[in-house]
């Protein structure tokens, strides 16, 4: 209740009375530069694991999650046993929206083309899956069968040969049944009960149970984001999905807009997290009025309140001059999850530059994107919207191009390298193409 704190709900701002300091505070996102201690403490435990192997992860389960499981490995009577303890609606729920997000991400799978660049030079791409993909499932404070899917079903389309899962095990040691239901309709058949900067390691460095992995995918807390990040950097690590920072939304909100719509939204993004973003854009003060008595409605009603208010409490709502303003603050702040609450949504999009995902008029809460629209939730943040989309297909293959040649075509390109060549003073490439061109004349000439 907020009679019971004076602290006001969340920042309520006015973008043209804010000087470039405050603007750029408003917009700041929450800290999370992983500290010393945490960066330390991964470097340690990554070492721990490339040393130790399985015996190390014991050693760590131990410590940190106050036993130390048999097998890490889920066997198959693990994943029957997860089946049946599903009730049949979310089993149902699951099949659907792995059944949309399959429709959605294999119909923008890249396609392999190939071209005749001159007459008889034919240059291709061919694409191939990455063969061996880690992904990471978060436990935390909720479960998330949904990023099982998220990260399965492009793993599966992408057609990786080998899909490891790790997902942290609960209080009494076994996995998350939903995330174990998600897995295997992903047709994810090696799972293991492995959580935090261990798990990254162990897929990273391989241990006698867990298979080493060339790319890792998925969010955590800051230990796995920490260690992901240490891992893209060593050179015998992984590569790693994208650089993974606390969710966040920005809602551009016109004086049409539902603020019960408006806040639910908000507290959607809000309650991930205290350090979830969900920034507010609008031209209308009375709308952010009312959004902001919505929000203390609906708090009220809220199991993960608590949550939400330390988020909101970092977060603005900004009355802005005109939605063109918003949509140029909104492709600077590069927002993870963009919610355009216009009347006419779909004629803005034209000017949304650096977004994540976005979410068009009132009929579309970002909830929907999360599980089951189609579109993938692992998304990028901290701004890095600015430079790289979502998860997709593509994310779980690598392009390899290919190039052949005939004769002819040798001679109609060769004399360009050659050209260049001698440019770059590299005699060797000059000769590559140049005693081809002479041994291709003489047989033409035998
Ligand atoms: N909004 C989160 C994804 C999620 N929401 C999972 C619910 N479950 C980050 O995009
Ligand atoms: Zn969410």
């Amino acid at each position: 209740n907020a009679a019971l704190s004076d602290r006001p709900l969340w920042n309520v701002l006015d973008w043209n009375s804010l000087d470039a300091a405050q603007r750029a505070q408003a917009l700041r996102r929450p800290a999370q530069a992983s500290s010393a201690e945490t960066a330390a403490a991964v470097r340690a435990i990554l070492e721990q694991v490339r040393r130790g192997g399985d015996a190390a992860l014991r050693e760590l389960a131990r410590r940190f999650d106050g036993f130390a499981p048999e097998a890490f490995a889920v066997s198959a009577e693990e994943f029957d046993a997860a089946e049946r303890a599903l009730p049949a609606s979310l089993r149902a729920a699951i099949d659907e929206a792995a059944e949309r997000i399959a429709r959605f991400h294999e119909a923008g799978a890249g396609a392999p083309y190939a071209l005749d660049t001159a007459p008889g030079v034919r240059c291709e791409r061919v694409l191939r899956p990455i063969r061996r993909v880690g992904l990471y499932v978060p436990a935390g404070s909720a479960p998330l069968p949904s990023t099982a899917l998220m990260l399965g079903v492009p793993a599966r389309l992408a057609g990786c040969p080998q899909i490891a899962l790790c997902t942290p095990p609960r209080g009494d040691g076994s996995a998350d049944p939903a995330v174990l239901y998600a897995a295997r309709r992903c047709g994810i058949a090696r799972a293991f009960k492995l959580g935090g900067a261990q798990a990254i390691a162990a897929m990273a460095f391989g241990t006698a149970s867990v298979p080493k992995c060339d790319k890792l995918f998925g969010p955590g807390n800051a230990y796995v984001t920490e260690a992901k990040r240490q891992i893209a950097q060593r050179e015998d690590g992984a590569a790693i999905d994208m650089p993974a920072g606390p969710s966040e939304v920005l809602v551009i909100a016109d004086a049409g807009a539902d603020p019960a719509f408006v806040a639910a939204d908000l507290l959607s993004q809000a309650e991930h997290g205290p350090d979830s973003q969900a920034l507010l854009l609008s031209d209308e003060p009375a709308l952010i009025a009312c959004v902001g008595r919505e929000l203390e409605r609906q708090l009220e009603a809220l199991p993960r309140a608590a949550i939400a208010r330390r988020a909101l409490a970092a977060s603005s709502a900004i009355r802005v001059a005109s939605i063109e303003q918003a949509l140029a603050i909104s492709n600077d702040y590069a927002p993870e999850h963009l919610i355009l609450a216009l009347r006419d949504a779909r004629a803005w999009l034209p000017k949304v530059a650096a977004a994540g995902s976005v979410f068009l008029g009132d009929w579309a809460p970002e909830a929907l994107g999360d599980y089951c629209s189609g579109t993938n939730h692992v998304l990028p943040t901290s701004g890095a919207a600015r430079f790289v989309g979502g998860l997709n297909v593509a994310s779980f293959q690598v392009a390899i191009t290919v190039q052949e040649v005939s004769p002819a075509g040798l001679a109609a390109i060769g004399p360009c390298a050659i050209e260049l060549a001698e440019a770059e003073g590299l005699h060797a490439h000059r000769e590559a193409v140049a005693l081809r061109l002479r041994a291709a004349s003489a047989r033409r000439g035998a």
